[in-house]
């Protein structure tokens, strides 16, 4: 559960974060089955459905980026996302209702880790209504030198930014085209077992990990019921199997807004980390 004041800074910065939600012990057991997926993904030299690769990565030295759809992997992430605790936090902002729209674990490891630039995360998946927003598990402490999430406070109440280059869509803005100041930024640091939240239409990114110490991050990506992605669902049955709270509806909640299409996909897009590639007006530098 989260107080009125948080609640009300939530609503006012678009994110938030909460120290404390799950336990040393809970946080050891998802990181275990973490490093089992690093070390299996020896045996692979591409990115493929559930590893997106760091460059570098190797059998000898694997250089695991992201974990994708996480949830699907293995059971102790269901259990984590799933939890009363965190569910309850995320049904005071979200409403009762609420659905999985997607997860991730981004590892940033230490030394290399890479950068995420500048982003809101609707751009990549517009709905009908923007009750949508982020939740950030950190299985390390995440601190501002192994590259935290910053993030600019207010930007969720503004436009939904252009994410497109040349026409074509590469997953992160040009600050100067969109006349934003990133100098009001802010690091949203967490320490393990902690929580961030951030709205869908917070701008935000993050920093090469360039310390010794790993940053791990395990993202939820929920949705209020009522939200129905504008890019349309192909098999409504496993939509409506990602209710964790709430049932299915067939009436969906219209927002007045300017919505731009995460399209068209340039030839190398994949996950955020990829479709970045192009990017010109990099913030970020990467190593
Ligand atoms: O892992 C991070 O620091 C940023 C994550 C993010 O914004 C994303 O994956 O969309």
């Amino acid at each position: 559960m989260l107080s009125q004041s948080q609640i009300e800074i939530y609503q006012q910065n678009g994110f938030l974060s909460v120290e404390g939600v799950f336990s040393p012990q809970q946080i050891a057991a998802v990181g275990a089955v973490v490093e089992e997926f690093v070390e299996r993904s020896r045996e692979i030299t591409d990115h493929n459905d559930i590893y997106d690769l760091e460059p570098g990565h190797t059998a000898e030295q694997p250089r695991v980026r992201r974990l994708k759809n996480t949830i699907a992997l293995h059971p102790v992430f269901e259990e984590m996302a799933r939890s009363d605790r965190l569910l309850d936090t995320v049904a005071c902002l979200l409403g009762p209702e609420i659905r999985l729209h997607g997860s991730k674990l981004n590892m940033k490891a230490a030394e290399y880790g890479s950068p995420v630039q500048w982003h809101q995360d609707f751009a990549f998946y517009p709905h009908t209504n923007d009750d949508l927003l982020a939740v950030g598990i950190a299985l390390d402490d995440c601190l501002e030198e192994n590259g935290c999430m910053l993030m600019l406070p207010g930007s969720h109440l503004g436009p939904i930014m252009d994410h497109h280059q040349d026409g074509v869509f590469v997953g992160a803005i040009d600050p100067r085209h969109e006349g934003v100041d990133l100098s009001h930024a802010v690091p949203v640091p967490v320490h393990a077992g902690g929580i961030t939240i951030h709205h869908c239409r917070t701008l935000h990114g993050s920093a090469q990990n360039v310390s010794t110490r790993p940053r791990r991050l395990f993202l939820l990506e929920l949705a209020a019921v009522d939200a129905f992605p504008v890019l349309g669902s192909s098999d409504l049955d496993a939509f409506n199997a990602k209710i964790w709270r709430g049932g299915p509806t067939t009436t969906y909640r219209v927002k007045q807004m300017d919505i731009r299409l995460p399209l068209p996909k340039h030839a190398r897009a994949g996950s955020i980390y990829e479709i970045q590639t192009p990017l010109r007006a990099k913030v970020f530098a990467q190593a």
